[in-house]
């Protein structure tokens, strides 16, 4: 497997020398400075690959080209921002970058309510905690028919919480749920995530998986013209939010996907932490059965509870057996030999980490994207990789 890093560009408090030194060759990355929507100019792909050719990596994997709300309810100027998508597309291609991921998230991308949960060892680690999401739905959002998403022990545990939270702690919640994660599309405001959360809530699953399905047709066909391939990232939660659809959640939801469009083009980013987040996905068999349709992996632990509730754990600790993941990948990059260069080996990041020592208190640091918790778990994971292709010699 190829080891990547996600790099969030210039600014990053992580620098591509230290990426370097931590031992990945890959990066993953994406011009967050352009709108989403607009096309992504192939001036500014070459600098930025530029850049991290210069520091003596490749630029492996896009993570993400962003969609436009717009193109995920299919209404509003859609129509534009699908061409502009396709010419991203195309200008990708031609750069000689080959892998881009995306996801198809209504209103939020990735969510948790608590970014600084303290492990017993002290270090932070991100959670999604029902009671808290619940209570943020019910009580400050003050959602229309939010009751209908609870069950009731959850609403009785979340008005509770509610009652007990100071102001400060109910204003932190919902800057955590709404002002946006790293890498993460949409940041709102309390008036603009209402009207975010109305434009898609009539829409069904069913619809919504038809507009996926729409908007694929459009830009598979274009991808394959450029030689690349589309890696959708899963539902991070793997379950409704907001009452609103979700459709890449579950292995059935991802068969669909790649049925609807049979092109190998259309692949899928195995998302260890998010699908695992659902303790019905069972992720070993969802590889085997995707096999060369996976073109990315994040590799990363979580700890569920009965609720949906969930932490993010040791990257070798937790309700996801790695091993066992990592295995089934080696055993799907033995399958892609005698493929073209570039196509037999998956990249993978150590997605998220804890945060560490220093990093607690630098506020730059990005939740999640800390230097000594990633380099954590890559060099964990680094270990299993290691050991299992030496059992296989
Ligand atoms: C969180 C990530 C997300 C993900 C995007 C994919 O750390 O996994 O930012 O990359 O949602 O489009």
């Amino acid at each position: 497997m190829q080891e990547t890093w996600r790099w969030f560009g210039p600014d990053d408090t992580v620098t591509l020398e230290q990426i370097r030194e931590a031992g990945a060759t890959g990066i993953v990355t994406a011009l967050d400075h352009v709108p989403t929507g607009e096309t992504w100019p192939a001036t500014d792909i070459e600098e930025r690959k530029r850049v991290i050719e210069e520091a003596g990596l490749a630029w492996s994997v896009v993570e993400s080209v962003p969609l436009h709300n717009d193109i995920k309810t299919r209404s509003g100027e859609y129509r534009r921002y699908i061409a502009n998508y396709q010419e991203s597309i195309r200008n990708l291609g031609a750069a000689g970058i080959h892998r881009v991921c995306y996801n198809f998230m209504p209103v939020v991308d990735w969510t948790r309510t608590n970014l600084t949960y303290e492990l017993p060892n002290k270090a932070q680690a991100l959670r999604f905690e029902m009671t808290d999401f619940a209570a943020y739905d019910l009580f400050v959002l003050e959602r229309a028919g939010a009751r209908d998403s609870y069950s009731d022990a959850v609403i009785a545990r979340a008005t509770e919480r509610f009652k007990a939270m100071s102001p400060k702690a109910r204003e932190a919640l919902e800057k955590n749920i709404i002002a946006g994660l790293p890498g993460g599309e949409g940041s709102y405001d309390h008036d603009g995530i209402r009207a975010a959360i109305e434009q898609f809530s009539t829409l069904g699953n069913d619809r919504y998986r038809e507009n996926l399905v729409a908007f694929l047709k459009e830009v598979i066909p274009v991808a394959e013209e450029a030689g690349v391939v589309m890696a959708i990232h899963p539902d991070d939660p793997p379950f409704s939010l907001f009452g609103l659809p979700r459709v890449v959640s579950t292995a059935d939801d991802a068969r669909a996907l790649l049925s609807a469009v049979p092109s190998p083009a259309n692949g899928l980013t195995m998302c260890a932490g998010s699908y695992g987040a659902r303790g019905d996905n069972d992720l070993v068999a969802m590889i085997r059965e995707f096999h060369d349709r996976i073109y990315f992996v994040h590799l990363r632990n979580i700890k569920r509870e009965e609720d949906g509730s969930f932490f993010e754990s040791d990257h070798l600790d937790g309700d996801n057996d790695i091993v066992g993941i990592v295995n089934a990948l080696l055993d799907e990059e033995q399958q892609r030999h005698g493929l073209p260069p570039g196509r037999c080996t998956i990249p993978m990041r150590p997605d998220h980490g804890h945060t560490l020592g220093e990093e607690k208190s630098d506020e730059r640091v990005r939740p999640g994207y800390s230097f000594a918790g990633r380099m954590k778990g890559l060099a964990e994971l680094r270990g299993v990789i290691h050991a299992l292709e030496a059992i296989r010699r």
